[in-house]
């Protein structure tokens, strides 16, 4: 098959997903178009499958916003003409799903069909989806794609609650290659982190207000009073400085890295012992897929659909939104009892077996071969 993916080339889990769809594909045989604003963040090697284009959008002193969304369904339009694609996937809603709407519409004119399929992947739903700026087209790109997918359980129930929409949201989870992440650790990199010996815990995000950082902070704060332990973050966004202040104000700072954005998280999470993710909400929170793939059980609240992926008092432990001193209890006991920790990596390694890649993708491709 010949498939245009449009995604968001950035740090966030739905371009990460997208790109990792489409590499997968490739694999596969199938022809990737990727089409977006940047060369995407996981793309960087050279694959005989895989194109990528660019949208650009021009500047003009009348333009105080520059038409992003014109410009990317042109550059659809124009892909999907010239490279002959069969189906069009887009990630998160807006505008991707509204732009293929408009494509579609103008390769209708020309007497050419090309499916559209929306795959939701949260904040497009939950918040700045249901802002009143976006959700009329929001439910309207929606109901006009002609299927719709959905991370998880729980991001179909919210995208149901939220808007109307008239048609079937299907549930296909977010992957992992468990081939990937499953590493041995490098000891020279562990010492240099924990020189004694020292747990790792690990946080990897966006820094969006959204992900509680703070409270990241708060727990390490607990766990590092009766378990020798380091903190890494890996990631940028917002929210940082937050974090380091805080790390500053009670006194964690000599104990705690900020490693900025980094590609090779699998090595990161070799040596981890515990990841944190303390999140308002999470559709799904592919980090912490990632980290259960590594053999690093998760320490995260029960928001969204975090407790479809994360099992309570199996892979790690879950508490409500906020609540620092149950999950500061959770990681301490957790890191305390050697046996405990060692079962837990082990069935958060299995676990995340279950979202394999080889197990989703058939998934997609199936969805695909109903277009066709
Ligand atoms: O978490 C973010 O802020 C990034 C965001 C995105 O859209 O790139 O992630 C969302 O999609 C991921 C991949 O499907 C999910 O694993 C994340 O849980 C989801 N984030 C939220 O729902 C907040």
């Amino acid at each position: 098959m010949r498939i245009g993916i449009v995604c968001y080339p950035t740090f966030g889990g739905s371009g990460v997903l997208a790109t990792e769809l489409g590499k997968a594909l490739a694999d596969k045989g199938h022809v990737i178009h990727f089409i977006t604003y940047q060369q995407p963040v996981r793309l960087s090697e050279f694959h005989a499958n895989i194109f990528y284009h660019e949208v650009r959008v021009p500047t003009y002193p009348l333009f105080d916003y520059p038409p992003y969304e014109t410009a990317l369904s042109s550059t659809m339009v124009d892909v999907i003409v010239n490279n002959n694609i069969d189906l069009l996937h887009v990630h998160y809603a807006i505008p991707h799903a509204s732009a293929a709407y408009m494509a579609k519409m103008i390769l209708a004119k020309q007497g050419r069909r090309i499916p559209v399929i929306t795959t939701l992947h949260g904040t497009d739903i939950t918040l700045v989806g249901r802002d009143k700026t976006f959700a009329p087209v929001v439910t309207f790109s929606i109901n006009e794609s002609d299927a719709i997918t959905a991370v998880s359980n729980n991001l179909r129930d919210e995208t149901y609650k939220h808007f109307r929409i008239d048609k079937q949201i299907e549930v296909i989870q977010n992957f992992v290659d468990v081939k990937r992440f499953n590493k041995k650790p490098i000891d020279a990199f562990r010492r240099v982190i924990a020189p004694n010996g020292e747990k790792i815990l690990l946080h990897a995000s966006n820094f969006r207000k959204l992900k509680r950082v703070e409270d990241v902070v708060r727990i390490f704060a607990e766990v590092v009073k009766k378990v020798p332990a380091k903190l890494l973050f890996v990631g940028d966004g917002p929210e940082r400085p937050v974090a380091e202040s805080l790390c500053r104000e009670l006194n964690n700072c000599d104990d705690t890295r900020f490693l900025g954005r980094q590609e090779q998280i699998e090595e990161i999470l070799a040596i981890s012992d515990l990841f944190l993710l303390t999140s308002d909400y999470e559709s799904f929170g592919l980090a912490a897929l990632e980290a259960m793939a590594a053999g690093v059980p998760v320490i995260s609240t029960n928001a969204g659909g975090l407790p479809e992926i994360n099992v309570q008092g199996k892979t790690g432990y879950l508490g409500n939104v906020g609540d620092v001193e149950t999950m500061s209890r959770y990681a301490t006991e957790l890191l305390l009892d050697e046996e405990k920790l060692k079962q837990f990596k082990q069935n958060a390694a299995e676990h995340a077996r279950h979202y394999d890649i080889d197990r989703i993708v058939p998934m997609y491709e199936a969805l695909y071969n109903r277009f066709l």
